[in-house]
């Protein structure tokens, strides 16, 4: 038993999964641990890793076919938990490009599209984004503004994204768009067609290892070969948030896993009134809250892989484990902090970051009340969105 592995649930991973985990940790640890600190203080994303990214099949692994790993969903989970173990911009980075991108793709492309991008985005060769969320549309992208008019040979696109992971660094943009008959459209816009362009967001306070763009189309032809004939309005859109928040789910349980180390470690050293801190009551029942809701959350992302795996797993079953991944996230990197004193505010231990970034995760691919209400209908049958 580890000390985030109560119930030794790695047992229930096959060797293969298991080898997945700790090449990725590894990794992690490695090779990107060392980088941390400072893209955290820059607020910039450490480019130099993306090759590696690409050379451990990390881009797209659970998409089979076209030069991507075709991992099962747990092993593609396991990834997920030990990319955002270093830090949730990591995870992000690699969410977005598979599980938003690669992924529309792979579902709503042409066999064409697909040949063409998958193997390039699953190199990083390209690098992508996911264009859905507007300065006046978050929560509710079915009023997003981004208009697509139908013209010869294509579509000219006109209006903004806002808060798109990846977008000044992006070479392809899958983009939502709302065409005259109301239809919400997905269409891939590259970086040099003209009338495309992004502006950088800086002065976040979460997430600092992740490039936030906004992106802007003026008149912007894209050619009817770059619209996913496949899509079907904005629940082809929302099929993509699932396979992120499925990710997310897994990914926040790394996060968790590593606050708690952190606080564990540290109270068996911190002395306090001639003790040790963990010695204390207070701070074991912190530890064993937190250690409480990881086990919960690790089981609950084992049984999803299940039903996942099985072709079972709902939209409101993914939002009951992203809801709750990532509310004892937040609470387990809250206590963290609190019991690393004043050390818990400084950078030199990871917690704060961590919690920092949760608040982001949070936020992005349903904030947790979109959450809540999208379990309530599925419940009773009403929508009280509206
Ligand atoms: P609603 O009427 O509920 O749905 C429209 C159609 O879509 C279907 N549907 C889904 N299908 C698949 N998966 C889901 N999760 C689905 N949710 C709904 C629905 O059945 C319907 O189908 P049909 O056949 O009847 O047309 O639409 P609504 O306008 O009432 O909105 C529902 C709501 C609020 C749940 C949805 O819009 C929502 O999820 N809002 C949150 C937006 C969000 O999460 N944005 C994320 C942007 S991307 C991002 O944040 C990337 S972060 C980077 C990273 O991942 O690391
Ligand atoms: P709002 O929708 O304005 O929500 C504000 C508050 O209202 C929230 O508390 C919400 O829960 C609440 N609320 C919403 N609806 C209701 C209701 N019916 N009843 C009561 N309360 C309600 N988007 C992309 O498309 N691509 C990306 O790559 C991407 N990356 C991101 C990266 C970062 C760092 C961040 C912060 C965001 C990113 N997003 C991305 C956007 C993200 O998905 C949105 O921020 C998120 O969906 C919430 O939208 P909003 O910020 O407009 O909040």
């Amino acid at each position: 038993m580890s000390a985030y592995d109560f119930l030794n649930i790695d047992r229930l991973f096959t060797t293969e999964e298991l080898m997945v985990k700790k090449t990725t940790a590894d990794f992690v640890r490695k090779e990107v641990y060392p980088l941390l600190q400072q893209a955290h203080r820059e607020e910039n994303f450490p480019k130099q890793i993306i090759p590696r990214l690409a050379e451990m099949n990390l881009l797209g692994s659970n998409i089979k076919g076209y030069g991507c790993a075709g991992l099962s969903p747990r092993a593609y989970g396991l990834i997920m938990q030990e990319l955002e173990r270093g830090d949730s911009g990591l995870r992000s980075f690699c969410s977005v490009q598979g599980a938003l991108v690669m992924w529309a793709i792979f579902s709503f492309g042409s066999e064409d599209q697909k040949k063409e991008f998958l193997p390039q985005l699953a190199t990083a060769k390209k690098i992508g984004c996911f264009g859905l969320t507007e300065p006046d549309a978050g929560s509710d992208p079915a009023s997003l503004k981004c208009h697509a008019k139908k013209t010869k040979g294509g579509w000219i696109l006109n209006g903004n994204k806002m808060w798109i992971t990846n977008g000044s660094i992006a070479d392809l943009a899958v983009v939502w768009a709302q065409l005259d008959s109301g239809k919400i459209q997905g269409f891939l816009v590259e970086k040099d067609f003209k009338g495309f362009s992004t502006s950088l967001m800086k002065g976040k306070f979460s997430l600092r290892v992740s490039i936030t763009s906004e992106l802007h189309f003026q008149d912007c032809f894209v050619p009817e070969s770059h619209i996913l004939p496949q899509a079907q309005g904005l629940k082809s859109a929302l099929e993509c948030l699932n396979q992120a928040r499925y990710g997310i789910a897994w990914g926040v349980v790394g996060s968790a896993m590593e606050c708690y180390q952190t606080a564990l470690n540290y109270s068996g050293q911190r002395m306090i009134f001639n003790k040790a801190l963990s010695s204390t009551q207070l701070a074991q029942a912190k530890l064993v809250k937190m250690i409480q809701n990881i086990t919960l959350a690790q089981l609950l992302n084992f049984h999803i892989s299940v039903l996942k795996e099985k072709g079972e797993l709902k939209p409101e079953q993914i939002s009951l484990a992203k809801m709750n991944n990532c509310k004892i996230s937040l609470e387990i990197a809250r206590q963290a902090r609190d019991m690393l004193g004043a050390n818990g505010i400084i950078d030199e231990y990871p917690v704060i970051r961590h919690l920092l970034n949760l608040e982001t995760v949070s936020t992005y691919e349903g904030t947790e009340d979109i959450h809540r209400l999208s379990i309530g209908r599925s419940l009773t049958g009403y929508q009280a969105f509206k």
